[in-house]
């Protein structure tokens, strides 16, 4: 898969992918991430890629020219599955929609900024739009790095256990339930009996039911 990113601070996204998994993908080949600055695009010499609001207002707009030029060129390589863009007023991304979006090739993402970008891109390019959750950012790059985080680490050959995602918090609207590694005792609190018992069909039962319990606890909406 390949993720396009356009950005006015490219360097924010330098870091959340050269780490880790996200590193691991990119390593591989699986993922590729290739973060662009807007203001190649720019429509002068100083770099300008936003102007004030008509109507007035305060706060910029980022203007239609750069982030159209930078659409077509981008596409021209080869046309996106979805050009995304990043707002709090969007759909707000799950873990559904990152599964959904993970089985695509080809992704754009653009990051707002300012007051947010010309209605105009939003029309007539843009093919969805997404909120990471009901707060706001600076910015859509935190965003950017938190979707592509969430598909990359469901594409094949990612994890070390092509099952593992499989048992994620979310993926079947259940959370996750604890988990315990050595020593068995540790100031006075024990791991639970059944994880060392060696049963593997008892270990799943108390897992799942765990997982109900903490579902109902925490999060009672994803039981309804
Ligand atoms: Cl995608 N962008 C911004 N600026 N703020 C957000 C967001 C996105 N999602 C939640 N808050």
């Amino acid at each position: 898969m390949t993720i396009d990113i356009i950005s006015v601070i490219p360097e924010l996204l330098e870091s959340p992918f050269g780490h880790s998994i996200m590193k691991r993908a990119r390593d591989k080949n699986i993922l590729d991430v290739r973060v662009h600055h807007l203001r190649k695009w720019a429509v002068n010499e100083y770099g300008q890629v936003d102007d004030y609001a008509f109507g007035g207002g305060a706060g910029m707009v980022m203007m239609c020219e750069p982030l159209v030029k930078a659409i077509e060129e981008l596409s021209a390589e080869a046309p996106f599955d979805e050009i995304i863009f990043l707002t709090p007023d969007g759909e707000r991304f799950n873990q559904g929609l990152a599964n959904r979006l993970s089985m695509k090739n080809r992704l754009l993402m653009i990051c707002g900024h300012y007051k947010g970008i010309d209605d105009r891109v939003r029309q007539g390019w843009v093919t969805r739009e997404i909120s990471i959750g009901d707060y706001v950012l600076s910015g859509g790059e935190l965003a950017a790095a938190v979707i592509t985080d969430a598909i990359g680490r469901l594409l094949p050959g990612v994890l070390n256990d092509e099952t593992s995602a499989l048992f994620d918090s979310f993926q079947d609207n259940l959370l996750a339930p604890p988990v315990y590694t050595r020593p068995v005792e540790f100031r006075g609190m024990k791991v639970p009996d059944v994880l060392l018992s060696g049963d593997h069909r008892k270990i799943e039962e108390w897992r799942h039911e765990q997982a109900l319990q903490r579902t109902e606890q925490r999060r009672p909406d994803l039981l309804a």
